[in-house]
């Protein structure tokens, strides 16, 4: 059994994807942000950097094991179940290579714009074009890549898929409302939309946590 610790935000539905898709049993403890839960004693014994998803396994060789970072605990689902990722060594670069790219690039930087463009009480043009033009210049590679190849990772839909998802799901529209015509059209990214999204498993997850 593992115990997953999650919220309603794309970081937080990467892992209810991936536990779905491999139909490993899970239980779910919502961490709620908007009441700072995620800096709770107990929660910062899972996740040191107060931030969700985290999970659990308790079945793990050796006693129960804490992972925090959703790309870590992907690619350490990934290989417990021997699921969603590509066993060829070029294959598994290239899922990590896309994987990496999602934590360290598209999340932040959509996180980033989310914030100034429409949560924080004082706007900064400055900083909002900033998140913009890189939020832009992202997606724009995004969808080069998809239109070379059907998932991120080449033919094979991975773990890699699963980390951007929720991002580009949910972003892509957030930045259209934002940038307007300064996004060109994605149509390579909306046929990825469109698979991914129809994936039972994908809206499974996707409605997780139920709050
Ligand atoms: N790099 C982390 C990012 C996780 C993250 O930013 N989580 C946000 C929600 S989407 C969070 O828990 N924020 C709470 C906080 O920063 O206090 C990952 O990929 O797991």
């Amino acid at each position: 059994m593992i115990t997953l610790y999650t919220w309603t935000t794309p970081n937080g539905r990467k892992i209810p994807i991936a536990l779905e898709e491999m139909g490993l049993p899970y239980e779910v403890k919502p961490v709620n942000l908007g009441n700072n839960e995620q800096f709770s004693p107990d929660f910062l014994k899972i996740s040191p950097n107060n931030k969700i998803p985290a999970i659990v396994d308790h079945g793990a060789a050796g006693g129960p094991l804490t992972i925090f970072e959703s790309g870590a605990i992907l690619l350490y689902l990934a290989e417990r179940s021997g699921m969603l990722l590509p066993t060829s060594p070029a294959g598994r670069a290239k899922a990590m290579e896309w994987l990496f790219w999602q934590t360290g690039g598209l999340g932040p930087m959509l996180g980033q714009l989310f914030y100034y463009a429409t949560r924080a009480p004082e706007k900064f043009p400055f900083v909002i074009g900033r998140f913009q033009d890189e939020a832009i210049r992202l997606l724009n590679v995004l969808e080069k890549r998809l239109s070379e190849a059907n998932y991120l990772a080449g033919d094979e839909y991975s773990i890699a898929d699963i980390a951007s998802y929720p991002w580009v799901s949910v972003g892509l529209g957030m930045v259209r409302g934002v940038a307007g015509e300064a996004l060109p059209q994605t149509p390579s990214i909306d046929r990825w939309v469109t698979a991914v999204g129809a994936r039972p498993a994908v809206q499974r997850g996707m409605e997780v946590p139920k709050v």
